[in-house]
């Protein structure tokens, strides 16, 4: 590859040449490099965390670049087709580091080409599709498939021009099929307990409606691997953007940031070959099961919890709610006291290290993590991070009181949201506002009219004892000004552990 004779201004393959040498880039040739991956949601997540990955292994495995598929929104390909797939990551730590990745050789959006979409799924080189799409990605109502979302009625209707990622799934699989063509395997990198399986019996139940044979080959031969993904990823900002373009010396219109540490254990679990993701730090396993449990119930429902107790107390960021020290108190007792008993952790797997190393990671000065961000989808969110802790600890008798603090959080903000005017992230927000523009501040009038959200508490919400706490959480923390907030989760901290029937 020439230098070019002008000076790059934006950050492509020929200003790969010109990037300063501190800046890590590629170590391979990406002329060489074969798409072998379909992503759907090529958020700021996953570009900074399994395309890093990726990104490692091509050198020696290069038929596994991606194609990235944005289900909605052009905003990434229109930022990363221009930039020929490349973007920076930028690693928060006390000496901040960039790399350039560029395991992404494609950037689909399949609104505007959804017949190249399709194409991609049904092409024999791709034998992996994943998936980073957020919880609601998945339309799921309790544990199978929301027949009743729009975007399961549209693609049912119209199955071979699909919207969601459940109709693409299956419209490639249906493809191939035809075709006489291996399947791909399927694997979910979102945070979802037993995603692999959930993500299954969605694709299962919708493949069912459609053609009862196809279902049943799905069924023998698609494999659906779980995972856990793990890495603190705030939000782009413009402050990262100019640091970027300053040390690259070139634009990057959508660079990513995260903490240094990374996981992704990955369920061994494939049908069509798949990268040898353990040369490049991921560990595989023949059961996942117990890390995405402690990793959700550890760090994601924590995470919850700062964001919704921290933003009534009106902190910004997570490593500012950490140096107050009664919230930060009363998170970490919550996951000493109350998570980790009920946990079912992996063999050997070290829960005071584990809380250690996240309260650790939380403090991290060097990021910027917005509790605004982490409020998003509080809907999706509650019932996969605590309310699993919730259930458990109610079936063993101990006592759920500072549990449904971070519950009761969620409602009063909410509610304060809902008052003043401001929207909701969150695929029920229509209905959340409601609640919150018809809250009274009375614990009785307001918590019950959450709880008759099925969506989110069923079946918890037929449990009186529940109830009963979620009222009192919501009424201890009274009218939700800081000063509130705080008093009530001083005495959650202060108050003595009751010991409670087994
Ligand atoms: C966070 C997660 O935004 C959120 O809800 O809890 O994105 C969290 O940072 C990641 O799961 C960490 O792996």
């Amino acid at each position: 590859m020439s230098r070019s004779a002008f000076p790059t201004t934006r950050l492509d393959r020929t200003a790969l040449v010109s990037l300063p040498t501190d800046i890590a880039r590629p170590p391979y040739d990406r002329d060489r490099i074969r798409i072998g991956i379909v992503h759907f949601g090529p958020g700021a997540f996953h570009r900074a965390h399994q395309a890093a990955y990726i990104d490692d292994l091509l050198a020696d495995e290069p038929d596994w670049a991606i194609c990235g598929v944005s289900l909605h929104s052009a905003g990434v390909r229109d930022a990363l087709r221009p930039q020929d797939g490349l973007y920076t990551l930028a690693l928060l730590d006390e000496q901040p580091s960039l790399r350039v990745i560029g395991s992404i050789r494609e950037l689909l959006c399949a609104p505007d080409e959804p017949e190249t979409v399709l194409a991609r799924l049904a092409d024999p080189a791709v034998r992996l599709a994943t998936l980073t799409i957020t919880e609601k990605g998945y339309c799921l109502a309790g544990d199978g498939l929301d027949f009743a979302h729009p975007e399961i009625v549209h693609d049912l209707a119209s199955p071979e021009a699909p919207k969601g990622a459940i109709g693409y799934l299956v419209a490639g699989l249906r493809l191939r099929r035809a075709a006489g063509i291996a399947p791909y395997t399927v694997l979910s990198c979102d945070n979802l307990a037993d995603n692999g399986g959930r993500l299954r019996r969605a694709v299962l139940q919708y493949a069912e409606r459609i053609d009862a044979d196809l279902a049943r080959w799905i069924a023998s031969e698609v494999a659906f691997p779980r995972s856990m993904v793990d890495s603190i990823t705030p939000a782009t900002d413009d402050n990262l953007r100019s640091r970027v373009a300053a040390q690259l010396g070139v634009e990057d219109a959508w660079p990513v940031q995260r903490e240094p540490y990374a996981q992704w254990v990955v369920e061994d679990l494939f049908c069509n070959g798949r990268p040898a993701l353990e040369r490049v730090g991921v560990t595989m396993s023949g059961d996942i099961d117990g890390y995405d449990r402690a990793k959700l119930r550890l760090l994601n429902a924590p995470h919850s919890a700062l964001a919704y107790l921290g933003s009534l107390m009106g902190i910004e960021t997570v490593a500012e709610a950490m140096r107050d020290p009664v919230l930060s108190a009363f998170v970490e007792r919550l996951m000493r006291r109350h998570i980790v008993p009920s946990l079912a952790a992996p063999e050997g797997f070290d829960a005071p290290a584990y809380v250690d190393a996240i309260l650790a990671r939380f403090r991290n000065p060097a990021i910027q993590h917005r509790l605004s961000q982490i409020a998003w989808d509080g809907s999706q969110k509650l019932p996969v991070r605590l309310l699993g802790t919730l259930a458990d600890a109610l079936a063993a008798g101990r006592p759920i009181d500072a549990l449904c603090l971070p519950v009761a959080g969620w409602m009063h903000f909410v509610r304060r949201q809902a008052r003043n005017g401001v929207a909701l992230v969150d695929p029920l927000a229509d209905v959340l506002s409601g609640i919150g523009r018809a809250a009274t501040g009375d614990a009785w009038h307001d918590a019950d009219a959450f709880l008759g959200l099925d969506a989110v508490f069923a079946p918890l919400s037929g449990d009186p004892r529940f109830a009963e706490a979620l009222r009192t959480a919501y009424a201890a923390l009274g009218d939700a000004t800081p000063a509130a907030v705080s008093r009530a989760l001083a005495q959650a901290t202060a108050s003595r552990p009751v010991v409670g029937a087994t």
